[in-house]
């Protein structure tokens, strides 16, 4: 959440800064904001999206050397230009990335030194206690790093200083933050996407790190002033990953990525390949010997993910298995077992709350720890014992799709190889699954194809003020996520329940108004399922049902079907999720919201 961008180059930066907000706006678009120093410090910030900013910029036709830019998701003040970034001190401009935990008493003993507060942000106190610094330590990177020092919370920030006009310096602790070494200058950024347009040489900083960035060349150092090397490494994203393409919004582009986002995840099965911890890391077989249950931590659609996996985890490899909200369980007294493995599942693994989660795990005994994410270089995976890193590519739209199908695949090879560990996969079984998976891409393109279908039923959503989502056993989670995207791009309120719980007090919403919505997929529980769609019936509710080929459920009056391919077994989870997905973006479409960008949210959430 948040993005920032640094630069300092021998052309004109602001077009750089610009579009490397362009490519961060995912991480909060609520306003924006520049500072450039030419001769002086010129400040523009906007509430509303980046392209507000563009267009203030090129109106006072801005240009100059080095500069600083963000694209905010507020946390302290509301969405204004006044609290946008940068914030200033006297000749001083910051941009910053978290959320700073001791800013009242920062400002308060500022104010008491006669510094005037402008905005309702944390970040200010930034800006002035590294002004304040400046009196006793002139060097403007020895202020940085002293007011850093003082500094407890998450932080990536950008500082810049009229008096100083030759370099930037960058810092990080828990936000992410990442140096590009350009032909014609030197970068920093949240994340790689916002450097492409510029470099592919990248230098990931560590928590802690503080750089100063020149024309010629750049230092790290770490808070006690010890420098230090960090490893250059060269992006393989390419530009065209984080393009839009023939599609009319991120969410949709990636939606429909999914069959090769799979494909890639799963390369190392592909041919011949066999299930294998190594898939996990090097050390994967020793720390999965003697593994007796699995934790899993996420947030968001990435539980849902963890969710899904339980039941795989349970009857496929037979370990017991508890999936909990990281928010929740960093802050609950919980038993420690040092049998376990502690599974963390975040797209851009540096989801704040799973990160904090997985450290609370580690200080209670638990060392096993392996994580899910889509980004190799981020903060939880380096935090990790192991990793499995999905390659979905970049997902920009704030509603994560690709992602989640990615991470189910993840978790379905963790579940096959534990299994095999115990001696529960015997050699049939698993050709069998590694059948399932590698065709799991056409399958997925199956399903893809019926987008036409529930197009016309998007229509008829659009309208509604409410849903019910319905699953069981594996699909139940399913069902979650499918309210989830509902709720996320189209606004409405969405509920899910496994559907056995109906009859336990949701059923007394269920009218002529309330569509419900039903996973039901031909397994070992739909006459169950069936049962609990008569129930709806009967009381007046409007079914839409995602059946697969197996299904047998006739379409009648108020009762709606959607026809999916043959049943795909342990894997439907990944198959029932599309045409929900696909759903609740037509849905938000009819709707005319801002399908990529929704409201109060964005992606990458760095804050607690
Ligand atoms: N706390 C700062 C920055 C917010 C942020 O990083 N959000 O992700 C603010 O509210 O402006």
């Amino acid at each position: 959440m948040c993005g920032i961008v640094t630069a300092i180059a021998t052309n004109n930066v602001v077009p750089v800064l610009l579009e490397g907000l362009r490519k961060l706006e995912y991480r909060g678009y609520d306003s924006a904001g520049l500072a450039v120093l030419s001769g002086s410090l010129s400040r523009l910030r906007a509430a509303g999206r980046v392209a507000e900013l563009a267009a203030l910029a090129d109106a006072r036709q801005l240009s100059a050397n080095i500069g600083i830019a963000h694209t905010r998701w507020a946390t302290h003040g509301v969405p204004s230009e006044r609290n946008a970034h940068p914030h200033i001190s006297g000749g001083l401009a910051v941009v910053h990335n978290g959320i700073i935990e001791n800013f009242e008493a920062i400002k308060s003993s500022l104010e008491a030194r006669g510094y005037v507060f402008e905005s309702e942000t944390d970040t200010e106190a930034i800006a002035h206690l590294v002004h304040s610094k400046l009196e006793t330590h002139p060097d403007l990177f020895e202020a940085v790093r002293l007011a850093t020092n003082e500094l407890v919370g998450a932080y990536a920030i950008g500082v810049l200083a009229e008096a100083d006009p030759f370099r930037a310096i960058v810092a990080r602790r828990g936000s992410p933050l990442l140096l590009g070494i350009g032909e014609q200058g030197m970068y920093a950024a949240s994340d790689t996407a916002a450097l492409l347009q510029v470099t592919r040489k990248v230098v990931y900083l560590e928590d802690g790190d503080l750089a100063e960035l020149r024309l010629d060349g750049y230092r790290v150092v770490r808070p006690d002033g010890e420098a230090v090397e960090r490893e250059v490494h060269l992006s393989s994203l390419s530009a065209d990953a984080v393009e839009l393409g023939q599609f009319r919004h991120y969410m949709q582009k990636e939606i429909f990525e999914q069959p090769q986002a799979l494909g890639n995840t799963l390369e190392m099965i592909a041919g011949g390949g066999a299930i294998s911890p190594q898939h996990f890391g090097a050390r994967a077989a020793e720390i999965f010997d003697g593994v007796r249950r699995v934790l899993v931590l996420a947030c968001g659609t990435s539980y849902h993910a963890g969710l899904v996996a339980r039941y795989w985890l349970e009857s496929v490899a037979k370990i017991p298995t508890t999936v909990e909200i990281a928010s929740e369980y960093r802050y609950r007294e919980s038993v420690p077992e040092a049998d376990t493995l502690v599974v963390v599942i975040s797209q851009s693994g540096e989801t704040a709350d799973t990160l904090a989660a997985l450290k609370h795990a580690k200080t209670l005994g638990m060392a096993r720890t392996l994580a899910i994410c889509n980004v190799p270089e981020s903060a939880i995976v380096r935090e990790s014992a192991l990793r499995f890193i999905t390659r979905a590519g970049p997902e920009i739209g704030v509603a994560s799709t690709k992602a989640f199908t990615t991470q189910l695949a993840a978790l379905a090879l963790l579940t096959l190889a534990l299994a095999k560990l115990n001696g529960r996969l015997p050699e049939a079984e698993e050709q069998r699954h590694l059948t399932a998976l590698r065709h799991l891409p056409v399958a997925v393109q199956k399903v893809l194809e019926l987008e036409p279908e529930i197009e016309k039923w998007a229509q008829r959503f659009a309208s509604k003020e409410h849903a019910l989502f319905l699953g069981r056993g594996r699909h139940w989670p399913i069902a979650m996520e499918g309210a989830l995207k509902l709720k996320e791009i189209s606004y409405i309120h969405a509920e899910a329940y496994a559907a056995g719980e109906l009859k336990h007090g949701p059923l007394a919403l269920v009218d002529k108004d309330m569509p419900v919505i039903a996973v039901s997929p031909a397994d070992e529980l739909l006459e169950k399922l069936k049962s609990n769609l008569q129930e709806v019936r009967a009381r007046g509710g409007e079914l839409y049902v995602f059946a697969d080929a197996g299904s047998e459920i006739p379409e009648s009056e108020g009762v709606h079907i959607l026809h999916m391919p043959e049943h795909y077994g342990m894997l439907s989870p990944v198959l029932h999720v599309i045409p929900l997905q696909l759903l609740s973006y037509h849905a938000a479409l009819v709707k005319g919201t801002d399908v990529d960008k929704p409201r109060n949210l964005a992606k990458s959430v760095t804050v607690e």
